[in-house]
């Protein structure tokens, strides 16, 4: 039986990107025989950081979220492979560095629950939104 390819979308967050660590969290995807579909580094503004967080906006957090994934630049991402999205939330870790799985991304390179290095698609079908959402950059 042939597996069925599943796509992410992945963002390298500000903090990540300004700390010179691209080039080792793309090292890590490669090495699980992820495919780089797209590849950019951009400025996420505020419309595109609304749309992205849609879920998010009213919360109390969303403000200092914002402000940072706004702040500078970010590696936006689509990769695919097997079981990608899970596969790739798994590489990343949990969302807060400091209960992330040691070797993880986030726990490797995280500092605190907002500048947690990177972003990843939760499901299939986020994962379509968001690549919608960023395919003006592509
Ligand atoms: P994740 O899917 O792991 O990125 O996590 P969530 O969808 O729960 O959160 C989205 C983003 O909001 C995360 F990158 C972290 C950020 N966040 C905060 O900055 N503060 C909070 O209290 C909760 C989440």
């Amino acid at each position: 039986m042939v597996e069925e390819l599943e796509e992410s979308l992945v963002f390298i967050k500000p903090d990540a990107v300004a700390k010179r660590y691209v080039g080792e969290i793309l090292h890590r995807f490669e090495a699980a025989e992820l495919e780089i579909v797209q590849l950019k580094q951009i400025v996420i503004d505020a419309t595109l950081a609304d749309q992205h967080y849609a879920e998010h906006v009213h919360k109390s957090f969303y403000p200092s979220l914002k402000d940072f994934i706004t702040s500078g630049p970010v590696v936006v991402i689509v990769l695919r492979g097997a079981r990608a999205v899970a596969r790739i939330r798994a590489l990343c870790g949990a969302t807060d560095p400091s209960e992330a799985e040691p070797g993880s991304i986030r726990s490797d390179f995280g500092v605190s629950m907002t500048e947690n290095a990177i972003h990843a698609s939760d499901s299939v079908d986020s994962a379509r939104r968001e690549i919608a959402n960023f395919s003006a950059f592509f």
